[in-house]
Parts: C-alpha cells; structure tokens; sequence
C-alpha cells in the first residue's frame, strides 16, 4: 500500500465516521493521522456537538478547527467515541497506541455508548502481534520492565499525566490473557489492546469505499 493510498482509506473511513454524528452529541476524539482527517470531516459539517479529546495534539487541531471541546471534568459519559488504531483483528481485538495516547483512549472509549474505530485497510491483521504499546509509572520502573520481560522504552516524551511510554514486544498469543496479565502487573498504568466488547463498529477504508466491519 503506498502512502497516498493509505491516507485516502484514511479519509474515507473518517468521512463515514463523521456522518455518525448528530447535532447535540457528545463525542470522545480519538488521537492520530485517521483521527486527524476525523476532525477536518466534522468541522466541515458545523454540528453543535461537545468535544473532549484524548491528547494535547487532537485538542489544538480540534480548536483550530472551530470544534467545541471541552475538558474531560465537565463530562462523564459519551455518545459516540471515534478513534484509529494500529491493528484490527478479526475478532475486533484492537492495539492501540502508537501515537502513545492508549490511556487516555481507553478511557474514553470505555465511557462511550458507541465505540467507532476509523483505520486503512493496512490496519486490519490475521491475528495481534507485538508492540503492544504501554504506559507506566515512572516509580520502580527498572523492576516494572524486568517483571515484565520483553519490554522496552520507546523514547518519546511522557504522557500528558505523566506515564513512561515503553512497547511490549513478547509473544502475544491469546490477547485476552496477555491483557489480563499486564493489567495485573503492578506499575503499568495500562496497555494498548482494547477488548472487542468495547468496539461497536470498525469502519474501513478500502479502495475508494468506506466498509463496514461488524463482529460475528
Ligand atoms: C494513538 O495513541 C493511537 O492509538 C492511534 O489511534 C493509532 O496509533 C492510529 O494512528 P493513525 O491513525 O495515525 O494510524
């Protein structure tokens, strides 16, 4: 796939994304190139919707674009979330990520009525395989990284609450086990695999269409 293609499958998928949404929303901005294209499709569309992005990065692009965000203290609940992702695997597990914003992703998407995720189709994988992205606390984190084996810091500026960003790059196996296993070790704030319960639809750009992907 070349670079031109994967932003123009990008763009479809967020365009069809942005038609999900209705005057008076409350809607959970994801973070990342697909999202970027997300927030240009809405602006276009003048809504009177409530924002709240997951980064410092979707934020400024959001206000420059004339959205109407807002922080996450003043909401506790969405609409509608729309995010990327780095990988989409049949079954909808996702990895998210990439963009370091995992967290705070999760966050969001959790406290959505609806999930959509907006990717290319170089996105979609037979099954997850590593990195999955982490974010850990800066405490003990030489013996958070040996008790998790296979990890390493990725060198990008810490989260915006402060989280050290590191990929985890073993085996992965049954990703529900791998998720409960990292979840359960102690200094990882969280992980970058998103469990197909928390994903409505995954909308696809392929070619010059956006498909629709919904679980089996
Ligand atoms: C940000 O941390 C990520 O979860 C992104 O949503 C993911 O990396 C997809 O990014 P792109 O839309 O830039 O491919």
């Amino acid at each position: 796939v070349t670079p031109s293609i994967e932003s123009d499958e990008k763009r479809l998928a967020a365009e069809a994304a942005a038609d999900l949404v209705e005057p008076g929303m409350t809607l959970g901005l994801g973070t990342g190139s697909t999202v970027a294209f997300l927030l240009d499709a809405l602006a276009r569309r003048h809504l009177d919707v409530r924002c709240v992005s997951t980064s410092p990065a979707t934020e400024a692009s959001a206000r420059r674009l004339g959205l109407r965000t807002e922080d996450f203290d003043a909401v506790d609940a969405f609409d509608l979330a729309i995010d990327g992702a780095d990988q989409v695997a049949p079954d909808h597990w996702l990895v998210k990520g990439g963009g370091a914003a995992h967290t705070r992703e999760k966050i969001v998407a959790a406290s959505a009525t609806r999930f959509v995720v907006i990717v290319d189709s170089s996105k979609l994988v037979e099954a997850i395989g590593p990195p999955i992205p982490l974010e850990l606390l800066a405490y003990g984190l030489p013996a958070t990284l040996r008790r998790l084996g296979h990890a390493t810091l990725r060198g990008v500026p810490a989260s915006p609450d402060g989280g050290v960003i590191a990929d985890y790059g073993g085996p992965v196996g049954d990703p529900a086990a791998l998720a409960a296993r990292l979840s359960a070790t102690p200094g990882v704030v969280d992980h970058g695999l998103f469990p197909p319960e928390l994903v409505s639809m995954v909308l696809v750009g392929r070619g010059t269409v956006a498909e629709e992907h919904h679980r089996g």
